[in-house]
């Protein structure tokens, strides 16, 4: 039996209350194999001391990887090597996009690239010592077994708001991973070379009844990439949950709404199982761009699906994007149009226009690469860089060299996302501060809106003072440590 410490590293932008599924589904697995787990999530509970005193007490200790956290993923693999001999192994995204560079740091033992639930397994069996280790085959999801939630304080993640900021009993569970579309800009084309993988409904029912039962749940977060790609699937979890009296969120493409797929028939059975609110990507207004992205949808079935929502009564999330390579002023127009149409159908929504981003290893990204326009660096140190920690993790807007027009469109995604009270909306909630109606309601957010609809970005003082009282906001809130 191996002592296996997991840990999720802190995020620069102290983003909170999501339960590490990642390392709670690695650690289910690993006890099933007889090892012994202990999970520290520094992502909620940014407490160091936890790790200073470890010692020798773990045989291995896993931590989870995001480009966007490899800052904190380096001061903790600092703080274990000056004082345990445990071996560290790196696995998540980062690394596995990665590896081998990854595995050249002297701060790391072994490198686990993609799903870790076996491979972690065989390292802990003593099956194999090798430095990187690859899940040849994808895992068949039916055969894992549910994620060890008990083995965190739930308590600290369950108690959430909902989007009309009622309190809410809420907990996250992935019924499937990746998606069989092929999005120039997503990292499931590189992750998962568009393999789609479900848990079979009955499992998704007998999985989400217990979780409900045992932490007395009224709202579930699919946090699935693509949930609605398998229509039966979808079916039979939506009778399942039926009986549950929950509300559940999902993400959808928007080209799904079509007879047959996603449907008035199944919308209304979604609503009847507790459907609350639905995410869409619908990204941009140009085709011409949505082109480029690969994205493989059409303004008018964005508007079709939003429609839909509407009249089945589902709130909705809709995120965009403007600060693409190649993008002319006119494209971004047409982003906004579009911005402007959905807001009207759906006056509820929740839609925000952000800078893009080059994620590592996607295809724009690369292109970018190529074309001499962005560098990456060359080891897994210098992935540490600030200004690349905020180009992957800055909410809302950053600034880029192929932008064609960075002002601009920094105070388009400055107003849509304060018009949508979405930015406001999460910090002002989640220290219980204001109540979604009051920050709705409130000057900048009645200003923002205005400015969209006239597409009038001149002399932005309120995004100015705006921004200022973000950051004093932000600078009490560390001082007087107003966390949930
Ligand atoms: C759910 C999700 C969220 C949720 C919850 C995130 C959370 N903190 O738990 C929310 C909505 C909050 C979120 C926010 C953000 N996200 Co997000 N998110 C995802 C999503 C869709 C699924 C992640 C997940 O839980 N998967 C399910 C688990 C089971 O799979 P997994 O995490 O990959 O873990 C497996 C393996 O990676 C491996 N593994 C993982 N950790 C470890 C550790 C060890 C030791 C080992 C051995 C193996 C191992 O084994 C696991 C089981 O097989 C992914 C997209 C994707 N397809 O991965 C993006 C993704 C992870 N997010 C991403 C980003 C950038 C963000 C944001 C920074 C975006 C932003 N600008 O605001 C924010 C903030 C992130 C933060 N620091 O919390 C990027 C990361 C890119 C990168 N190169 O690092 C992704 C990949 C999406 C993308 N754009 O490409 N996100
Ligand atoms: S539909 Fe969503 S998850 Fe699928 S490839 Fe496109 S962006 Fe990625």
């Amino acid at each position: 039996m191996m002592k296996v410490l997991l840990i999720r590293p802190k995020n620069f932008y102290n983003i909170v209350g999501n339960a590490p599924i990642s390392l709670l589904s690695l650690a289910s697995t690993l006890i099933k194999s007889d090892h012994q787990v202990k999970i520290v999530d520094l992502m909620n509970n940014p407490n160091y001391d936890v790790v200073k005193d470890i010692k020798d007490d773990y045989d291995f200790i896993g931590i989870s990887c995001w480009t966007s956290e490899i800052d904190h993923t380096i001061k903790l693999c600092k703080l274990i090597r000056g004082n345990s001999n445990s071996k560290i192994v790196l696995g998540g995204i980062h690394p596995t996009l990665f590896p081998e560079q990854t595995a050249n740091s002297d701060l790391v033992d072994h490198v686990i690239v993609g799903e870790g639930e076996h491979s972690f397994v065989r390292l802990c069996n003593g099956e194999t010592n090798q430095q990187v280790l690859r899940q040849q085959i994808p895992l068949n999801l039916d055969e894992l077994p549910l994620p060890s939630y008990d083995l965190i304080d739930m308590e600290q993640y369950i108690n959430q708001i909902d989007s009309d900021g009622r309190n809410i009993r809420a907990i996250e569970y992935h019924s499937s991973r990746g998606c069989p579309s092929e999005c120039a800009f997503c990292i499931n084309v590189v992750l998962n070379n568009r393999r789609y993988r479900a848990i079979s409904a009955r499992k998704v029912v007998e999985d989400v009844s217990y979780l409900v039962k045992k932490y007395n749940l009224s709202f579930v977060h699919f946090r699935d990439d693509n949930f609605f790609v398998n229509k039966r699937r979808v079916i039979e979890i939506c009778n399942g949950l039926n009986d549950l009296n929950i509300r559940w969120f999902a993400e959808c493409r928007v080209d799904y709404f079509r007879q047959g797929h996603v449907d008035d028939e199944l919308l209304g059975l979604c609503k009847r199982s507790g459907l609350y609110e639905i995410t869409f990507g619908i990204e941009s207004g140009s085709q011409r761009i949505l082109d480029i992205m690969k994205k493989g949808i059409t303004p008018k079935q964005s508007i079709h699906a939003v429609q839909q929502a509407k009249k089945h009564g589902i709130k909705l999330r809709c995120s965009f994007m403007i600060g693409l390579p190649n993008e002319k002023k006119e494209d971004i127009m047409q982003t906004i149009n579009l911005y402007n149409q959905i807001t009207k159908i759906h006056p509820g929504v929740s839609a925000a226009i952000g800078s893009f981003r080059p994620y590592p290893k996607c295809e724009i990204s690369d292109n970018l690469i190529a074309s001499g326009l962005f560098t990456e660096p060359t080891s897994f140190e210098q992935w540490a860089d600030i200004k690349l920690i905020e180009l992957y993790s800055k909410p809302s807007y950053v600034k880029t060299p192929w932008q064609i027009n960075p002002k601009l469109i920094e105070k388009i995604c400055y107003y849509s996302s304060i018009a949508s009270g979405t930015s406001l909306l999460q910090y002002l909630n989640q220290n219980r501060i204001l109540k979604p109606r009051q920050v709705v309601g409130s000057f900048f957010v009645m200003l923002a809106r205005v400015r969209m609809r006239l597409r009038l970005f001149h002399l932005p003082m309120d995004m100015l003072l705006y921004n200022k009282m973000f950051e004093l906001f932000k600078k009490l809130r560390a001082k007087f440590k107003w966390y949930r």
